[in-house]
């Protein structure tokens, strides 16, 4: 006899957690799912028709809108006026096993709705095609955005940007329920818009014949580089935000950063004949403030202005020098005829007049924040860029904000200090500071607080030649500004970062090659009784640090780090994440190099400064050296301008023969090798007997290391005088 026995293995999965960027203000899951599949029909009415064919186009199906429902499961768009205490914006979206509900006054909050609906289906269903179908946890959601502005700038000038590129930036703002598109389409280095009475600011402005390589090198790299949106595709791309519900903000900057339009037309600068700029910075060729080219600018600013739908449209105004102005006859008796005291003055003439006429047409301008100097014109939006000061100061003055200054929203920044990363402009901005962000500024009162309409991160792309380049810079640290944006004040960055990690995986899914830094390990370095403590950090709570001190690759046998690890002898400690047994992030190093002072006691008569001495004294003894490259880590201490004493405790005699040091040479970085250094023993820490010095201390190299050598002598205290530069 046999016994048949048929199994059916059900595999019991645990629901995928739900992690929606940007957080929503409310989220309460309910008990089982909701299986949305080919036969599931959207409820919909003719105003909530363009709403429910957009939930087909996300995930890929072909529903069956109808306005009721036929007993079937079913989602249920229900826009009407008695939802509006949700906000113009906001949303309630419920899940049960038989239907999805989605309820709003206006048609943006029933897309962000959809926004939320697409992050909660799992990654790997993210767009499924007709005959799959996808599982929603049961969840009730209720959500409203705390700022009604939250943007991108995407600078299409220093590099030009193609349609379709911009098409799918478009998507990725609204999957982030951020809905502003500020391009910044002119600048020194191209002209990007069509302008039919100018044709030749793009016959002429958008093309550059190279592009300097690196950082202003002085070496060109011989292609040419350029492109521009013709009047037919600004509309395609004005078409496509406006279903997305982005508005996309214009921006033609002036009177500085012209001189594409000066290559076009010279008479619009100092008359003589200029090329698309081949290198960045700021660039003293503007734009002159004669009646004709003023009225140039508000012909362009006509044309724009029947292509954007936009309320606003940007003038820029940044970084304007005077020095054409000055030396301008012209200029010096406009300023006397009309009796501005200086050149700052003379440019809020030129934006006053061009915002009475933007204003005649029923536009309002915005500005960055260099257009308060000198008057600011009497309706302008500041784009507060340069700190928080312009948009405290404009607040205060009754004018409304976007908060974005560089130091929380330049995404051109460094987003990580490792030796591998792609060139950026400088700076440091990793995603924990652009999460950190608080867009209304303490010095503000509530009343005051209602002019910051929101804020925006900016990508400049000088250094951002490729689609790639731009993916990596912007995620995740658009994420982190979305959320800042969007989501309540009481965010907390942990959280963030666990929502992220699925997060990212879906942004893979969508064909984006974000950065992650979530897995780089960083450490931090102590010293005392003999022994060095290195304790290991990273950013994501789903992975495990394994280390080793042979110098072997640290794999999932090597042992797990969990507190801080004694080092007492030359070593070099590697460290890897490791998820599910599988490497993940940038494996880790560090080399300590024992000598009889690591571990060990040391004080100095002088604090490094600031800026120079993250690491502290130890640092100096601590058995790692500072990068051969970078000054400005943990291990490198400076001084500015005085002498400082430093005196070494060995712990106990030790018979001390050589001191050996090492010295920062970067003049071109105000950093200057020291003018001499000199050794003196103790026994005691009482008397001391000098044992030799460094005198007329030179190197070619970045980093200089001589040795002062000295007979053997037992001491316990080690004193070294160190002469500044000065
Ligand atoms: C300053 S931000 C600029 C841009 C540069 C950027 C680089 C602003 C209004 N002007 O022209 O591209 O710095 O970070």
């Amino acid at each position: 006899m046999f016994g048949i026995i048929a199994l059916t293995l059900t595999a019991i999965t645990a629901p995928e957690e739900i992690a929606i960027v940007p957080q929503p203000f409310i989220v309460a899951p309910g008990q089982g799912t909701f299986t949305l599949a080919s036969d599931t029909i959207i409820v919909a009415d003719r105003n909530e028709l363009e709403e429910a064919r957009y939930i087909n186009e996300v995930f890929g199906m072909n529903l069956l809108i109808d306005g009721q429902s036929k007993n079937k499961k079913r989602i249920h768009i229900n826009m009407d006026m008695r939802f509006a205490k949700l906000g113009e914006e906001g949303y309630r979206l419920g899940i049960s096993p038989s239907e999805i509900e989605i309820e709003a006054s206006t048609s943006k909050g029933v897309f962000y709705a959809i926004q939320t609906l697409r992050q909660l289906a799992p990654a790997s269903t993210l767009r499924i095609g007709d005959n799959a179908s996808i599982e929603f946890p049961a969840v009730t959601v209720q959500d409203h955005p705390r700022f009604g502005w939250r943007g991108l700038m995407m600078d299409t000038s220093r590099h030009f940007m193609p349609k379709d590129s911009v098409l799918k930036m478009i998507d990725l703002l609204a999957f982030h329920k951020m809905n502003s598109l500020h391009l910044h389409l002119s600048d020194d280095q191209g002209w990007r818009v069509e302008i039919k009475k100018y044709p030749k600011l793009t016959e002429v402005g958008s093309m550059r014949k190279e592009t300097v390589v690196g950082r202003n090198t002085g070496q060109y790299d011989g292609t040419p580089h350029g492109g521009f949106y013709t009047q037919d595709d600004i509309r395609e791309i004005v078409a496509y935000a406006t279903k997305r519900h982005v508005n996309v903000v214009p921006e033609i900057d002036m009177p500085g950063h012209m001189q594409a339009a000066i290559a076009a037309y010279p008479h619009l600068g100092d008359g003589k004949p200029a090329e698309v700029f081949t290198r960045w910075g700021v660039n003293p060729r503007v734009l002159n403030t004669k009646p004709e080219t003023i009225q140039f600018c508000k012909d362009v600013l006509d044309e724009i202005t029947m292509l954007f739908p936009s309320d606003f449209i940007h003038i820029g105004g940044d970084e304007c020098p005077k020095i054409k102005w000055k030396e301008s006859a012209f200029c010096q008796e406009l300023m006397r005829r009309e009796g501005l005291k200086d050149e700052f003055e003379l440019q809020s003439y030129f934006v006053r007049r061009i915002e009475k006429h933007l204003n005649s047409k029923g536009k309002q301008i915005i500005g960055w924040d260099e257009i308060l100097e000198g008057g600011v014109a009497p309706n302008a939006t500041i784009m507060s860029w340069r700190g928080l000061e312009g948009g405290i100061e404009a607040a205060q003055a009754g004018h409304d904000v976007i908060m974005t200054p560089t130091s929380y929203c330049y995404l051109d920044y460094y987003q990580s200090d490792h030796p591998d990363e792609p060139l950026a402009i400088g700076g440091f901005l990793p995603l924990q500071t652009v999460y950190s962000f608080e867009p209304i500024p303490e010095a503000l009162n509530a009343e005051e607080s209602k002019y910051i309409l929101g804020t925006q991160v900016n990508l400049w792309t000088e250094y951002i030649p490729t689609r790639e380049k731009l993916e990596y810079m912007l995620f995740p640290r658009l994420c982190a500004s979305a959320e800042i944006g969007w989501s309540a004040k009481d965010r907390e960055f942990g959280d963030f970062v666990h929502r992220l990690v699925p997060h990212l995986e879906r942004l893979q899914k969508m064909g984006i090659r974000p950065a992650n830094h979530l897995y780089d390990i960083k450490s931090n370095t102590s010293g005392g009784d003999g022994q060095v403590q290195i304790s290991l950090d990273k950013l994501a709570d789903d992975a495990q640090i394994h280390y080793t001190l042979d110098g072997s690759t640290p794999s999932p046998q090597s042992p797990i780090y969990d507190s801080a690890i004694a080092i007492q002898q030359s070593t070099t400690l590697k460290a890897q994440c490791f998820k599910q047994g599988e490497a993940i992030g940038r494996p880790w190093q560090q080399a300590i190099d024992w000598h009889l002072a690591t571990g060990r006691t040391i004080t100095l008569s002088e604090p490094p400064h600031p800026k120079y001495g993250s690491g502290g004294a130890q640092a100096l003894i601590n058995g790692i050296n500072g990068s051969n490259e970078r000054y400005g880590d943990a291990e490198w201490l400076g001084f500015d301008g005085k002498d400082c004493k430093l005196t070494i405790d060995l712990g106990q005699e030790q018979t001390v023969h050589a001191v050996h040091f090492r010295f920062f040479n970067g003049e071109g970085q105000w950093i200057y090798l020291p003018r001499k250094a000199t050794v003196a023993l103790s026994t005691d820490g009482q008397s001391y007997r000098a044992v030799g010095q460094l005198e007329d201390i030179t190197g070619a190299d970045k980093v200089i290391t001589p040795t002062i050598d000295f007979e053997a002598t037992p001491a316990r205290f080690v004193q070294i005088e160190v002469e500044n530069f000065g």
